[in-house]
């Protein structure tokens, strides 16, 4: 299973955005603290060649006794070079291959949970938001683990050694040298809250314009049926023209802030350098420590003129981790809780109770709904557009909860087996099927969780009278279908649709106006070959034509979410109602049609 494995960043969700890294880093932060020890030490050796500058330049140097001791000072500074570079190596990479593998985890866990989120949810969430969040936004929160964290820990200490050194040179200078440092940390702070509400504004545009994007790419053919390119540029245009005012704003702050701590820094440097030369002057300090100040003024200045970056940086890194996380917020589908679950499949027996559904509250899609299937029997559902025949089949395999009543299966009711195995148990061909950018073949062998022959698939197509249409395809079964199966035809969408459904071979099999895009001639040869197929199992038929629903043992008429008309069709034939009526109009266009025929 693609779960990853001891990474549950559910319990990284929290309202405290430090409490939800260190969740996040949960496995990693033995990593980061050798890296954070191997930094310190780095910074350690860095400030010791100063302190060895110091001794050689005072003593060596100075004292005028050019011996054998400069042979063994050179060798200490290639070996504090060597050893200030190999520890500087190791904490940075040994910390990017975390802060990689983080990332990963991450982006795993985000599309597993995208994956596993209610239908419900998925209705109402828009796609280009949801890709943003997975993508550009676990990519800065990548880059704050592998950059920002550590830099964070690289600017603490090399201030905290190099201060300290200097304290120990001469703490009067030391104190000297860090008077703007409460004005960089304030100035930085207060750029931090104007720069994360700025990337939030534009992280937010760019979602809309990845959502236009997409929406306008998968919807092409109606924006040019209904000519609406100009429309769609100009929008496009807008969106994009925000997007542009936002992203300057952004970088207005970032250009403001830079040479505000530039000149702060350069003005703190400059003026230790000038008053360590006064004090070298006159005498209170040696040459020697002039020198080594002058070095590790540099590495002092270099975090203070960084940690404005930084925090400027990592505000960015926060709110993307901050969307992630919200995304990451909301529960998906429990598809494993449920005491039900028997080995051997199910029988197929379904019996609605009283059962009420709504989508939205005070809205009901379905009233009072109440029938009885047994097992292996055929139940058809008639009626109008948008009475509900898609909402109540997609309740069997929970796909939404149901709000009063009960759905029974073989006695259990379907709350009570998880979500998995249900869905095992029911094959559905959906209304409008998607089809992936892959294969034919391995669009029909997608339901199923094993290796399937040729010649499974090959009578599965034959079954949806699809396989001489395929054998037709200069590739075969090895035809890429484009996204959403562009390059078929709807019939034949439909048609891979229930050829991977009926290879999914499932107990219970709903049908969802699976024949509505082919014509009357194929729907016959399907139906041919699926009443063969439907013979075992509980099948659920959508369908307007009445040839269709005829051969079921129970037909469901449903009206506005009501069930208006039930029986079989010689009982509903007997009746005054809408299937007779539904009946006559049918035969009356039929007869009409071959009248035309004859009389040509
Ligand atoms: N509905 C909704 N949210 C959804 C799906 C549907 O609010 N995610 C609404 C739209 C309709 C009602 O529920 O008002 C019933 O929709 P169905 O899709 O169940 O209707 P049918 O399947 O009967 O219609 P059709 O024959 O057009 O497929
Ligand atoms: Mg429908």
């Amino acid at each position: 299973m693609a779960v990853v494995t001891g990474f549950d960043l559910k319990g990284a969700v929290s309202d405290n955005r430090v409490a939800s890294i260190w969740k996040l880093a949960t496995g990693y932060r033995n990593v980061y603290a050798w890296a954070t020890f191997a930094m310190g030490l780095a910074a350690v050796f860095k400030a010791l060649t100063y302190l060895l500058l110091r001794y050689f330049v005072d003593n060596v140097l100075i004292g005028g006794q050019l011996t054998q001791t400069v042979f063994i000072i050179a060798l200490g500074f290639v070996g504090l070079a060597l050893l200030e570079g190999s520890f500087t190596f190791f904490s940075r990479s040994s910390a990017a291959r975390v802060a990689e593998n983080l990332a990963r985890n991450l982006r795993d866990y985000v599309y597993d949970h995208l994956m596993r989120l209610t239908y419900t949810y998925h209705d109402k969430s828009q796609t280009g938001e949801l890709i943003q969040r997975s993508t550009s936004d676990v990519d800065a929160v990548r880059r704050f683990f592998s950059d920002q964290a550590i830099m964070a820990g690289r600017i603490v200490l090399l201030f905290v050694v190099n201060f300290i050194a200097l304290v120990y040179l001469y703490w009067p200078l030391a104190l000297a040298s860090v008077v703007v440092v409460p004005i960089v940390v304030v100035l930085s702070v207060y750029f931090f809250g104007r720069v994360s509400d700025a990337y939030e504004h534009f992280q937010d545009q760019e979602a809309v314009l990845s959502t236009t994007l997409q929406e306008n790419l998968s919807g092409i053919r109606v924006v040019k049926a209904f000519a609406r390119h100009d429309y769609e540029t100009d929008k496009f245009e807008g969106d994009n023209w925000e997007q542009f005012e936002r992203g300057k704003r952004l970088l207005s702050l970032h250009s403001v802030f830079w040479p505000i701590s530039d000149i702060l820094c350069g003005i703190q440097l400059v003026g230790g350098f000038f008053l360590g030369a006064l004090l070298a002057i006159n005498g209170t300090i040696t040459v020697g420590t002039y020198l080594a100040y002058a070095g590790m003024v540099i590495w002092l200045i270099w975090p203070m003129r960084n940690l404005g970056r930084l925090i400027v940086d990592m505000s960015v890194g926060l709110v993307s981790l901050q969307r992630v996380l919200d995304l990451i917020r909301v529960d998906k589908e429990d598809l494993e809780t449920g005491s039900h679950a028997p080995a051997e499949g199910v029988a197929g027996g379904i019996r609605v109770e009283n059962l009420t559904f709504w989508y939205e509250e005070g809205h009901p899609v379905l009233q009072d709904i109440s029938f009885e299937v047994k097992p292996g029997e055929v139940v058809a559902l008639l009626g109008s557009t948008g009475s509900g025949k898609s909402s109540l089949v997609n309740l069997l395999p929970r796909f939404y909860d149901y709000q009063e009543g009960h759905i029974y299966l073989d006695g259990v009711e379907i709350t009570e087996y998880p979500r998995h195995y249900l869905r095992k148990q029911i094959g559905i061909v959906e209304q409008e099927p998607f089809l992936f950018s892959r294969t034919i073949r391995e669009n029909i062998a997608f339901g199923v969780g094993r290796h399937v022959t040729d010649e499974e698939v090959h009578a599965a197509a034959r079954a949806a009278a699809l396989h001489d249409v395929i054998e037709s395809f200069p590739e075969g079964y090895n035809t890429l279908v484009g996204e959403r199966g562009v390059t078929l035809s709807g019939g034949q969408k439909q048609r891979v649709a229930v050829a991977r459904t009926l290879l999914k071979d499932p107990r219970i099999l709903i049908l969802d106006d699976a024949t509505s895009s082919v014509d009357t001639e194929t729907e016959s040869a399907i139906r041919e070959a699926l009443g063969r197929l439907m013979e075992q199992r509980t099948t659920f038929i959508i369908a307007h034509r009445i040839q269709s629903v005829m051969i079921a043992d129970l037909i469901l008429v449903m009206d506005k979410g009501r069930i208006v008309q039930r029986g079989t069709h010689d009982e509903l034939m007997q009746v005054d109602g809408i299937y007779r009526r539904i009946y006559s109009m049918q035969a009356r266009i039929e007869t009409d049609l071959e009248k035309e025929l004859q009389g040509v």
